[in-house]
């Protein structure tokens, strides 16, 4: 921990034995070699202009298509036990597309690193539609097409990333692929992604995996006051982020009045969407404070949303932000976990944080270091409050391709110059390193 000396006075208290330490990435966000596969909806998107706002694609990225034995050792030097990474539904699509993630698993378990795939990071085949129900059955044939592949040497299996922004993004507001501004009309898509996710793990146990779960993206949403307008549309808010994505899969059900909204047989695809979980994903970033709305259009961390949504999301004040602008509000994290272990009781099975990162320039990145220190003291935090949390995962090894924002926005733990594709690992790299190597002694003793 030489590099942070306020760590270096109080050490990251002991995680238990057993806690899987890991650090994240996505297929689109990194690979490139795009030549290498069918075209996803990312491809469609970012050839639009003006939809990427450096005008950049993820044709190449990280090229870790080709460079991914030097990845893997950068992973090893960290010290990982695991290595969250997603498979490219169009690659897989393409001939021989399955070999590149055979010979990655391959590589990580040679380099003494668990492979934790995602079956889905939002690069869906340009050719499918969330809209349509049909995709969730292709998305279940093609998790069974990796399984198939891959289940001899993988335990540890996620099925999608984060449905809510992708929902959200992707089909309300359109800054994301496929770029749809549908508004509540996008609601189809969130169903047919739970149908998709519980789909999946039956095929996925049908090929003998046992240790499944989900990445959602949850944080806490604060109200802007106590007025009743602002708790309305805070409770509501929580809705659209938290539990619209969570008591279908936790308890069978949507929260009041949703259920309504969804098309097909919700009843029957609610006993799918609930099939039991391993563990249950979480990607932590920051709270939402959120108030009542405000008839115009709001700008806000890189995302514009219109006037007509009935909630409005405002600055959290007095609290550091990110390069990106986002907050840094680690007490967040405890409070995410205690509310959902107090709202779902043991419904909840183990928590695992699939991702939690900050995006920050530079090399020498101490405002990184204080944001991971800061997350995993508050993630000890709610292991002391009770939360039974078995993982924590690093968004991101590189930096890669931010979606609409480019390359602008860099979260990795290794600087990568995307003229030369050369990789520089940060201060915080090191600093991981040496809190994992930390953590390893004391729990050891
Ligand atoms: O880069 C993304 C990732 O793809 C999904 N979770 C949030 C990250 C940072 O925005």
């Amino acid at each position: 921990m030489a590099n942070d000396p306020r760590a270096a006075a109080h050490p990251i208290p002991p995680f238990p034995a057993g806690f899987l330490w890991g650090v994240s990435t996505s297929a689109h966000q990194i690979e490139g070699a795009a030549d290498a596969r069918e075209p996803s909806v990312w491809d469609a998107f970012t050839a639009e202009p003006g939809r990427v706002k450096d005008g950049s694609t993820a044709a190449v990225a990280c090229d870790h298509y080709h460079r991914h034995t030097e990845d893997v050792a950068l992973l090893a030097g960290l010290g990982v036990d695991a290595y969250r990474f997603s498979v490219s539904w169009p690659r897989v699509n393409s001939p021989g597309g399955l070999d590149f993630y055979d010979r990655l698993v391959d590589e990580l378990l040679a380099a003494g690193v668990r492979p934790v795939p995602t079956l889905f990071h939002w690069d869906l085949p340009v050719d499918l539609d969330w809209l349509e129900r049909d995709t969730a059955s292709r998305f279940a044939e093609y998790s069974s097409t990796v399984v198939g592949r891959l289940g001899d040497r993988v335990q540890k299996w996620i099925t999608l990333n984060e449905p809510a922004e992708h929902t959200l993004l992707g089909h309300a507001l359109g800054t994301h692929a496929p770029g749809k501004q549908l508004l509540f009309d996008a609601l189809p898509v969130a169903h047919h992604q739970l149908l998709a996710h519980g789909l999946a793990v039956q095929a996925l146990r049908a090929a003998g995996a046992g240790d499944i779960g989900i990445a959602n993206s949850h944080g806490p949403t604060w109200p802007a006051s106590q007025e009743p307008a602002d708790l309305e549309a805070a409770a509501f808010y929580d809705v659209l982020l938290n539990r619209l994505f969570a008591e279908p899969l936790l308890l069978g059900e949507y929260p009041e009045g949703l259920g309504d909204l969804m098309p097909g047989d919700v009843a029957a695809d609610l006993k799918v969407i609930s099939e039991p979980l391993d563990w249950y994903g979480i990607n932590y970033y920051a709270p939402t404070r959120v108030g009542a709305p405000q008839g115009t259009e709001i700008e806000f961390g890189g995302i514009t949303m219109p006037a007509e949504l009935p909630f409005s999301v405002q600055e959290i004040e007095g609290v550091p932000v990110t390069d990106f602008g986002w907050p840094v509000v680690p007490e967040g994290l405890t409070e995410l976990l205690t509310t959902f272990r107090d709202r779902y009781g043991d419904r909840l099975p183990p928590v695992v944080i699939t991702e939690n990162g900050c995006s920050y320039e530079g090399l020498d990145d101490q405002a990184r270091i204080a944001y991971l220190d800061g997350h995993l003291r508050a993630l000890h935090r709610a292991l002391e409050a009770g939360v039974d949390v078995r993982g924590y995962f690093v968004w991101s090894l590189l930096d890669n391709f931010e979606w609409a924002e480019g390359y602008a926005r860099r979260f990795g733990l290794v600087h990568v110059d995307f003229a030369t594709q050369e990789r520089t690992p940060k201060a915080s790299y090191a600093w991981l390193r040496d809190v994992l190597g930390a953590q390893r002694t004391r729990t050891r003793g």
